[in-house]
C-alpha cells in the first residue's frame, strides 16, 4: 500500500487533502512563509493522530501540526522540500467534560478558543486566556506556543492555566496526562515539557485546562500619556491600587492607534485636542468580584490620583459594554492594521519592566540612525513586560527597504533586548523565524539540553523538524 493510501485509510480519504485543497494549509498568516507537503491530513480522533504518527515514523516522513494556523513565527508551516505531512487538528474539536466543581474543562486541541471561552460562560465560569486570534486560533496551537495575551497580567499564560495534557509522540504512542490535578509532584513535569514546544516534542489532541469564577463587573479605560516612564508610574501605581483586580495593563504607541483609525475610519480615538495625538497609551481593565458600582468607584480614585500625581495626562472611562469593548477592539485591530500597511518587522520580546524606557528609547534612537524613515510601532502588554516592538514603513523607508534590512533590523533589536537582560521570543514561539536568532543567544548549554531532550523523543527527528532549534542540534551526533 502507498504511503498516501495508508493514510487515506487512516482518516479517510476526504481527509487527506492535496493540491488546491491543500494550499491554504501551505502558507503562514502573514504570507511570510510557504511550503510544501505530500498531503494535509485531517485526523478524526486522538487514535487516528496515533495511527497517523506511526505511519510517518514508519516511513520516516516528517509532520507539521498545525491548530489556526495564526502563529506569527511560521512554526505551522512546512518547508519547500514536499517531503512533510500536514497535520490537521480542526477535526477534533471536541469538549469532553466539564467539572464546575474542580473548575476544569477537558478539550481537545482543535476546538478554537472562542468556543472554549463561551463553553465556559454558559457553564457559569470564565476561561480567562484571551487575544486578537481568538476566533480562529486552537487550544493546540495555545498549548503548542505557551500563548500569552492581554490577560497574562492576572491569570497566566497557557502553561499557567493548564493542569493536564493528552499527547501523541513521535512513536505513535498517546501519553495519557489528563490529570486536573493543582498539585502532583510526581517526578518531571512532562506537561511542562511539552507546552512551549511547538510541536517538535508531540502532538497534542486535548488538555485539562482550568476555569475560573466569572467578574462580576469589568471597567475599561484608556490613558493619554507623553512618554514611556510614565506608563511604568502608573503601572505601578494600578498595581498597588488595584492588586489582583488589575486584569489588563497595555501599551500602545500614538502611532499604532493612528494606524487603526486611519485603516479602519469606523473606529475612533475616543479624545479631542492633545489628547488626541498622545505619543502614547495605556489601556487599562480591572475586574471585580463585588459589583459594577464598586468597580468604577475604585476605578476612579485610583485614576483620579494618577492624574494628579502627573502619572498619565488624561482619561476616558468606559461607560458601558459596548465603549469598553470599543476601546479593546483599537487594541486589537493594532496586527490587522499593520499587515494592511505594508511590511512591518515583529519583535515579540520581553524585558524586566524597570528597564523598559530606556530600551525603547535607545534602540528607536539607534534603528532610526541606521534606517532613517522606519517607524517605530512598539506596542504590548506592559504588565508582563512584552513588548511587540514593531517595526513599519513609511514614503521613506519602504517594503523593499524593509525586506533588505531585516536581517540587520532583527540583529540590532535582539542585540539590544539581549543587552538589556530580555528575551527575543515572549509569547509567539520561534517557529522557524527565529531558528538563527535562538542559536545566537541562547547558552551551549541551554541548547545541549533542549537538544537531547528533542534527540530522546523524537529521536528521527520527523515532528516538526527545522522549527525552534537548528536542524544540525537535531541531528545524532550533534
Ligand atoms: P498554529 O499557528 O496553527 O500553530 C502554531 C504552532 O503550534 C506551530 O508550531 C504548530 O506546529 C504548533 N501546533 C499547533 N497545534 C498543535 C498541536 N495540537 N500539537 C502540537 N503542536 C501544535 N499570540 C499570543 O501569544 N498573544 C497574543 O496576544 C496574540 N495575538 C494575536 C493576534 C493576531 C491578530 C494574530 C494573527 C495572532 C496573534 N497571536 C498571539 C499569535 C497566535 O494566535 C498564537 O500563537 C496562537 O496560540 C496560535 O494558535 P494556532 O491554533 O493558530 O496555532
Ligand atoms: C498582540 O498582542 C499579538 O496583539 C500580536 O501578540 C502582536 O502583531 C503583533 O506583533
Ligand atoms: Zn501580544
Amino acid at each position: 500500500m502507498s504511503f498516501t493510501a495508508k493514510l487515506s485509510d487512516i482518516v479517510g480519504p476526504t481527509n487527506v487533502l492535496t493540491g488546491a485543497e491543500a494550499a491554504p494549509f501551505l502558507t503562514d498568516w502573514r504570507n511570510r512563509f510557504t511550503g510544501r507537503a505530500i498531503a494535509v491530513v485531517r485526523p478524526g480522533t486522538t487514535q487516528q493522530v496515533a495511527d497517523v504518527v506511526r505511519a510517518c515514523a514508519d516511513h520516516g516522513v516528517p509532520l507539521v501540526p498545525q491548530g489556526g494556523n495564526t502563529g506569527l513565527c511560521g512554526g505551522a508551516t512546512p518547508d519547500d522540500s514536499g517531503q512533510a505531512v500536514v497535520l490537521l487538528t480542526s477535526r477534533l474539536n471536541r469538549v469532553r467534560a466539564v467539572d464546575t466543581v474542580n473548575d476544569t474543562m477537558t478539550v481537545e486541541a482543535g476546538c478554537i478558543l472562542q468556543a472554549v471561552q463561551e463553553r465556559a460562560t454558559a457553564e457559569g465560569r470564565f476561561f480567562p486566556l484571551s487575544l486578537g486570534a481568538e476566533g480562529s486560533c486552537t487550544i493546540g496551537g495555545n498549548l503548542a506556543t505557551n500563548a500569552g495575551g492581554t490577560g497574562v497580567l492576572r491569570y497566566g499564560n497557557m502553561r499557567d492555566l493548564t493542569l493536564g495534557l493528552e499527547v501523541v509522540g513521535a512513536d505513535g504512542e498517546i501519553w495519557d496526562g489528563l490529570r486536573g490535578l493543582r498539585k502532583d509532584n510526581t517526578g518531571y513535569d512532562l506537561r511542562d515539557l511539552y507546552v512551549g514546544s511547538e510541536g517538535t516534542l508531540g502532538i497534542i489532541t486535548a488538555a485539562i485546562i482550568k476555569l475560573f469564577p466569572q467578574p462580576a463587573a469589568r471597567c475599561t479605560a484608556l490613558l493619554a500619556l507623553s512618554s514611556a516612564d510614565q506608563a511604568i508610574e502608573l503601572l505601578a501605581r494600578a498595581r498597588s491600587g488595584f492588586a489582583a483586580s488589575l486584569t489588563g495593563f497595555e501599551l500602545m504607541a500614538g502611532v499604532c492607534l493612528q494606524m487603526v483609525t486611519r485603516t479602519y475610519p469606523a473606529q475612533r480615538l475616543p479624545f479631542e485636542g492633545p489628547s488626541a495625538a498622545a505619543p502614547w497609551y495605556a489601556l487599562l481593565e480591572i475586574s471585580d468580584a463585588e459589583s459594577e458600582a464598586h468597580a468604577r468607584e475604585r476605578f476612579e480614585v485610583v485614576l483620579g490620583e494618577a492624574i494628579e500625581a502627573g502619572e498619565a495626562d488624561d482619561a476616558v472611562v468606559a461607560e458601558n459594554i459596548a465603549q469598553s469593548k470599543a476601546l479593546w477592539h483599537l487594541r486589537e485591530s493594532i496586527t490587522l492594521a499593520q499587515a494592511e500597511a505594508g511590511k512591518s518587522i515583529k519583535h515579540d520580546v520581553s524585558l524586566p519592566i524597570s528597564q523598559i524606557p530606556h530600551f525603547v528609547q535607545e534602540t528607536d534612537a539607534l534603528l532610526q540612525q541606521r534606517f532613517p524613515g522606519l517607524v517605530n510601532m512598539t506596542f504590548g502588554h506592559l504588565g508582563d513586560g512584552n513588548l511587540h516592538y514593531n517595526v513599519g514603513t513609511s514614503s521613506a523607508f519602504g517594503d523593499a527597504d524593509m525586506l533588505a534590512n531585516q536581517d540587520a533590523i532583527y540583529a540590532l533589536v535582539h542585540d539590544r533586548v539581549h543587552a538589556f537582560g530580555g528575551s527575543i521570543s515572549a509569547e509567539h514561539g520561534v517557529g522557524q523565524l527565529k531558528v538563527g536568532e535562538l542559536a545566537r543567544y541562547k547558552s551551549t548549554q541551554e541548547l545541549k539540553i533542549m537538544s537531547l531532550l528533542k534527540r530522546s523523543l523524537d529521536p528521527q527527528c520527523i515532528l516538526n523538524p527545522g522549527k525552534v532549534l537548528p536542524s544540525y542540534w537535531c541531528s545524532p551526533n550533534a
